[in-house]
């Protein structure tokens, strides 16, 4: 695939997705949504986890707004449709991907970013949804991912008063799992991606692909997909060699912290 504002680079066993919009501040045009479909449609084979980073002085600024044109609304429906099937191969893509955040992470970019499996976000980073005061709606799966990190009351907040949490208070609130100094965040954020490789792939496709779901499934029903998913992941020959390391000695045990 031609890539004209993403960069990607494979360092190993993990592909380092970078937005490269940055006089534009990231800013996701239709054309760089379509790249960031593709670039997850066509990772090689050997790559194992991902790291989705942003160039220059922010991670995105969103929704491309000076496409914004008069849509009808047939077309605001395709339109929106496509966010959700490009962030849908993100989420739902072959490998974890983990987000570095730095500067903004607004709108669109917000809703990217929860798409992902992982982030992590330096103190630079600050979380917004401008939709409510640009007379639109969250449109790329926003309404959908945004609640489950921060739930309905704060995101209804933030549409409708504008509000903007820094870093310390967004990971506070569930916008990352890790909060990293300034600067570090594409750092951080490779070495997890590391880690994620290392894990049986049988047990990453459990977390990508079992968990949301059963997570959103009726208690009952729940308890079967887990069980389902739990049989076939310790049936793996990797499952079976890694217990056996464990039962003699040769795996790392659980550290204290
Ligand atoms: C843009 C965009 C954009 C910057 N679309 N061109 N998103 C927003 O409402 C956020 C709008 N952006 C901003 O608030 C600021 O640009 C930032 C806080 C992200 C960065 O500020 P700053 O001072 O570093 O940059 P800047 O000077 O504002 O922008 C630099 C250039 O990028 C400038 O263009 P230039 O030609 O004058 O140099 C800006 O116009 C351009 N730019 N952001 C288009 N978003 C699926 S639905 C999702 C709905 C949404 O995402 S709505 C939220 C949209």
């Amino acid at each position: 695939m031609n890539l004209k504002d993403i960069s990607l680079e494979i360092r190993g066993p993990v592909a380092v997705v970078r937005l490269c919009r940055p006089a534009k501040r990231n800013a996701l045009s239709d054309g760089l949504i379509a790249e960031v479909r593709g670039v997850f449609e066509n990772l090689p084979e050997t790559v194992r986890a991902a790291v989705l980073d942003g160039e220059g002085d922010h991670f995105c600024a969103g929704l491309d707004l000076s496409e914004l044109k008069d849509r009808n609304a047939g077309e605001g429906l395709h339109h929106s449709r496509m966010w959700h099937s490009a962030l849908e191969q993100v989420q739902y893509g072959p490998v974890p991907v983990i987000a570095a955040l730095h500067g903004a992470v607004v709108g669109g970019g917000l809703e990217l970013a929860s798409a992902c499996h992982i982030r992590v976000a330096d103190e630079s980073a600050f979380f917004a949804l401008p939709e409510g005061s640009r007379g639109i709606f969250v449109g790329g799966g926003g309404a959908v991912r945004i609640p489950r990190l921060i739930g309905v009351s704060r995101m209804t907040d933030m549409m409708l008063t504008g509000r903007v949490y820094n870093a310390q208070d967004g990971e506070r609130v569930g916008f990352a799992e890790y909060l990293v100094p300034k600067g570090q965040a594409s750092e951080k954020a490779f070495e997890l991606a590391l880690r994620v490789a290392e894990n049986a792939p049988l047990t990453n496709y459990a977390l990508m692909h079992a968990l949301p779901r059963i997570a959103e499934q009726p208690a009952d029903q729940g308890f079967l997909t887990e069980a389902l998913m739990a049989a076939i992941a310790q049936s793996a020959p990797e499952a079976k060699d890694r217990v056996r390391a464990f039962l003699e000695g040769r795996a790392a045990k659980v550290a204290k912290v």
